[in-house]
């Protein structure tokens, strides 16, 4: 008898929680709607649709920002504790300097800062094992659903591991392979096989600074145990946890993320797609696919192709069933597979609002808790997938690699069955959505080069290209939507500064069109001639939030041909809208590898002059690179350019 589909459970009851909302119904005043709109996003496509919401009473996180204005100044600053029952505590000089147990301004924002950290980590490198317990199962035979799609690169992070390819079926590899990188999560060797792909040099100024990662869970536990009242005093002791447990992350459970993923699911190759929210179609069937972990959308993405759920969408009056991502699991696909994307965080909600989609699928991370209820303004269904991340008023279906394909295709069924529910009156599609290239992997990124990184290094070297910068991260209601990292990346390209990018960074550069090829006219001259020649972007996409591992490996390699450590490259970071606990741990394992990093939003720390003086300052003693904080995108582009310049001195080019 032929496996049957699962059924879903119901999180609590199906929300229904439209209510028009008084105080933004005020809102019809269609000045005051023009002003929100543009104080909002740079984003045309998401301009209707958030102009509904705000006629209509949906809320959205706009919304819910304002109403959260002003914010509480001691949590702003990092000052406020609530570890334990003797607090909560906040830090108000002069005369509550010290919290109940004796914790300071200083210890209290590096505790907190702390605990961001280690958060974040722990999102990225919990991603990272799941797709590793994929590779185990594939190898173990124990899930017909997944195989390997990219077995050269899979023998490649063998030898890595001293694990000898020769002889071994592919399977035998990756269950041998498996078994070695899940050791990396607890383990006694107290090392990473990945830190060794770092230059020399890098990996000494971590030794010597005791930065090294032991563990990728260790490290995570051990800033929890830091935290603990009464364990962990010192603010400086405290922060350069921070930074192991950053590397952790980095060089090992979101680089394990990055690497196999691309062996179960393809090593990106350059790709055209298509992006923005009207990659959805008035005549199809449209599902999305939002979060991060490529295990659950790739199954639907074979799903949505199934002959029989095709014909089923037929029957039921579509064209077809249109598959759309969102944010990290959106990018994995369009990487991979180039799947249209229809836009990044903030548009989460507004997809729902085109009253065109039928199910939003979603599996963790960056998934906003309140997307039920805005589907309940519609007939869209949201769809849980992992047992860490049920959401009330979702449909939820235990998703496990085991069975991925039939729960796929139990879940795009009821996608299809749902389209019966659409009411076509409410459909609100609006614009053309913009071409892009993607794909750019470092192996697709040496390919183009024709076989090396060496003709990067000529070209920056001649000073055709100035340099390289990471541009990552989210977006946030504190900075208007796409407008840092579209304005910083216009304005870096224009100084012949190549921008590889990743996460919502990428999408906000993709809806504005500069990862077109044709975006090299925006470069300046020397740029603008190396990715005509090319015929790339001068914006390039490599990836989603795990894949900024991508970017270390990229600076790792420049740094080993030049045989220089990271710190000495002409590279730079930069995350001007980040807003998450994992960006938090980017930035700190970009700044601990020796990458400068401009930051966009000011992290909760400013109640400590002396954790914010170590950060932007005190670090280059002791990492050779620190942060910077310059909410103005085209300022912290004259940064970037500056620092870029100076290390080309440095370097002699
Ligand atoms: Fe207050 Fe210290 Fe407890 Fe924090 S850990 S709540 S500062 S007593
Ligand atoms: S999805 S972590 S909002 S980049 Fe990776 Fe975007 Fe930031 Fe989430």
């Amino acid at each position: 008898m032929a496996d049957e589909e699962p059924k879903p459970v119901l999180v609590r009851e199906r929300l229904d929680v439209c209510e028009l909302d008084r105080v933004r119904m005020a809102l019809m005043n269609p000045a005051l709607i023009a002003q929100k709109l543009a104080e909002r996003t740079i984003d045309e496509n998401a301009k209707p649709l958030l102009e509904r919401t705000m006629k209509d009473g949906i809320e959205t996180v706009w919304d819910r920002y304002e109403m959260q204005q002003p914010p509480c100044k001691y949590c702003e600053a990092g000052l406020s504790c609530h570890r334990c029952a003797m607090g909560p505590c906040r830090i108000i000089p002069p005369h509550r300097i010290r919290g109940v147990c004796g914790a300071d301004a200083d210890l209290i924002v590096a505790r907190n800062l702390l605990d961001t950290i280690a958060t974040g980590s722990a999102a990225h490198s919990d991603h990272g094992r799941d797709i590793l317990e994929t590779l185990y199962l594939v190898g173990m035979g124990k899930t017909k659903d997944y195989g390997i799609a990219d077995p050269e690169k899979l023998r490649v992070i063998a030898k890595e591991y001293g694990i000898s390819p020769d002889g071994k079926s592919s399977e035998k590899l990756a269950a041998e392979l498996g078994r070695a990188m899940l050791e990396e999560y607890g383990m006694v060797k107290n090392t990473l096989q990945l830190l060794n792909r770092a230059p020399k040099a890098t990996r000494e100024i971590w030794d010597n600074l005791g930065i090294s990662p032991r563990g990728i869970d260790r490290e995570v536990v051990d800033c929890m145990h830091r935290i603990q009242m009464g364990v962990g005093a010192d603010y400086v002791n405290i922060l350069l946890q921070g930074l192991r447990c950053s590397l952790s992350d980095g060089w090992g459970g979101s680089m394990i993320g990055t690497d196999i993923s691309d062996v179960l699911f393809g090593t990106p190759t350059i790709k055209s797609s298509q992006i923005n929210l009207a990659v959805l179609k008035e005549d199809h069937v449209n599902i999305a696919v939002h979060g991060h972990n490529p295990v659950l959308s790739e199954m639907v993405v074979k799903a949505v192709a199934d002959p029989e759920l095709v014909a089923l969408a037929k029957k039921n009056g579509a064209k077809g069933i249109n598959l759309v991502g969102l944010c990290c699991t959106g990018s994995e696909l369009l990487m991979r597979k180039g799947i249209p994307m229809s836009g990044n965080h903030l548009n989460q909600e507004l997809v729902i609002t085109s009253g065109a989609l039928e199910a939003m699928i979603v599996d963790y991370q960056c998934i906003f808790p309140s997307l039920a209820r805005t589907a309940s303004c519609f007939h869209t269904l949201i769809i849980s997938t992992s047992a860490k991340a049920k959401m009330p008023g979702s449909y939820f279906f235990d998703f496990h690699a085991d069975k991925g394909f039939l729960t796929a295709k139990a879940i795009v069924r009821m996608a299809v069955e749902n389209f019966k529910n659409r009411n076509p009156k409410r459909v609100l599609i609006p614009g053309k959505p913009v071409p892009l290239m993607s794909g750019f992997s470092n192996e697709a990124i040496k390919n183009a080069l024709g076989g090396s990184f060496k003709p990067l290094i000529d070209l920056i070297a001649a000073g055709k290209i100035r340099g390289a910068v990471g541009i990552v991260g989210c977006n946030n209601p504190h900075v208007k939507h796409d407008y840092g990292h579209v304005t910083l990346s216009k304005a870096l390209i224009k100084k012949n500064i190549l921008c590889v990018e990743t996460g919502c960074a990428a999408i906000a550069s993709a809806k504005a069109g500069l990862l077109r090829p044709e975006a090299a006219a925006l470069a300046g001259d020397d740029l603008r001639a190396v990715c005509e020649s090319l015929k790339i972007p001068p914006v390039l996409h490599m990836g989603s939030c795990v894949d900024n591992s991508r970017i270390l490996v990229l600076a790792a390699e420049l740094g080993n041909a030049l045989n220089v450590p990271i710190h000495k490259l002409p590279i730079a970071g930069a995350a001007p809208e980040w807003y998450s606990q994992k960006a938090v741990s980017i930035g700190a394992y970009f700044v601990a590898s020796g990458v400068y990093t401009v930051l966009g939003v000011m992290p909760h720390i400013s109640g400590s002059p002396a954790v914010v003086s170590l950060l932007t300052d005190g670090l280059k003693g002791a990492v050779n690179a620190s942060f910077a904080v310059e909410p103005d995108p085209v300022k912290a582009a004259v940064l970037i350019e500056n620092h870029i310049e100076k290390k080309r001195v440095e370097l002699g080019i």
